[in-house]
């Protein structure tokens, strides 16, 4: 039986490229861990009871402590066990391509909506027309031609940084910035294979980094219930110290109640008081009654904290 370290525990479901995110971080740390499979779509009360209002996925729990999105997973397994590290270029770099990573998700999410739309059960398509305000899934098939050249173009550019024959996106070693690029690849074999192969054409890099990174994707799980997790954060004592950044450019205080949303889809409100605030996340104290007593670490990068009158 695997041992699981410090009891990490990540709550997600596979179908996701933003779960196969953290599970590209998990293999090239070669961490086990444990795992909460949840439901693509509301409801989701376990998650919520974990997080007090986030439902996107993925999200890790260590103990009482939550860390929300992709980014502050990358920073908290590197700081669980930072070797081999996740920052072969220093960490920052790394962590911006999250904004390019989510162009290239887009691209691919609007070619699967304008192939596959007509085919989604009406409520699995209402709920991600609410999680996607910035797509209008009315229109989006009238821009296929134009999202597969968005597509092919951020492609390109993985091809042409593997041309020089380095193994991995920055260099011998894998790290973030593969972590940030393949989801979308794997996600356009799986979903629209016939249109992947075309768009991935002609770039003879990206196939062979393709294959490594296939290989390189391999986890060691341990599949627990949502109800044994909450257990465990509701037993677990928190451990962040509270801080504060004063030269905060919210000015946010220690205690304050606010609101925190992601800015780009609708996954939901954290609403809870300030313990840390610095410039690369928040930690509240949810308010819900259910998530009481845990810490909810959220990132600033695309996400809005919104003081409560
Ligand atoms: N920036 C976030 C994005 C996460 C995200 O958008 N996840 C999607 C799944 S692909 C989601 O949460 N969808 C809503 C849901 O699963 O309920 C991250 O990197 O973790």
């Amino acid at each position: 039986m695997t041992t699981v370290k410090d009891s990490v525990i990540l709550w997600s479901y596979d179908a996701s490229p933003f779960t196969q995110k953290a599970l590209g971080m998990f293999a090239i740390k070669r961490l086990p861990f444990c795992w909460v499979e949840t439901p693509m779509m509301p409801p989701k009360d376990d998650l919520l009871a974990l997080t007090g209002g986030y439902r996107g996925t993925p999200v890790l729990q260590v103990g009482a402590e939550v860390f929300i999105d992709s980014q502050l997973i990358a920073r908290e397994l590197e700081r669980i066990q930072p070797s081999p590290t996740l920052f072969p270029l220093g960490g920052g770099l790394e962590l911006a391509l999250v904004r390019w990573s989510d162009a290239f998700f887009r691209s691919a999410l609007k070619i699967v909506l304008s192939i596959g739309l007509a085919q989604w059960p009406k409520e699995f398509r209402d709920d991600r027309q609410y999680l996607f305000p910035d797509i209008d899934f009315e229109s989006v098939g009238g821009e296929a031609a134009h999202s597969r050249s968005q597509f092919r173009a951020h492609a390109a550019l993985l091809d042409a940084q593997l041309d020089d024959g380095r193994q991995f996106l920055s260099g011998a070693a894998p790290g973030l910035a593969d972590v940030q690029a393949y989801p979308f690849v794997w996600m356009a074999r799986g979903a629209f294979a016939d249109v992947a192969s075309e768009l991935l054409s002609g770039f003879p890099s990206l196939a062979a980094w393709e294959t490594r990174m296939q290989a390189l994707w391999v986890v060691e799980r341990q599949s627990i219930t949502a109800a044994s997790a909450l257990a465990e954060a509701d037993a677990a004592r928190t451990v962040t110290p509270a801080s504060i950044d004063a030269t905060d450019a919210q000015r946010l205080r220690a205690g304050q109640l606010v609101d925190i949303t992601p800015d780009d889809t609708r996954r939901g409100v954290m609403r809870g008081t300030i313990h840390v605030v610095a410039a690369d996340r928040v930690v509240i104290r949810p308010s819900a009654e259910r998530a009481r007593g845990r810490l909810v670490h959220v990132p600033r990068l695309g996400y809005r904290v919104t003081p409560v009158a």
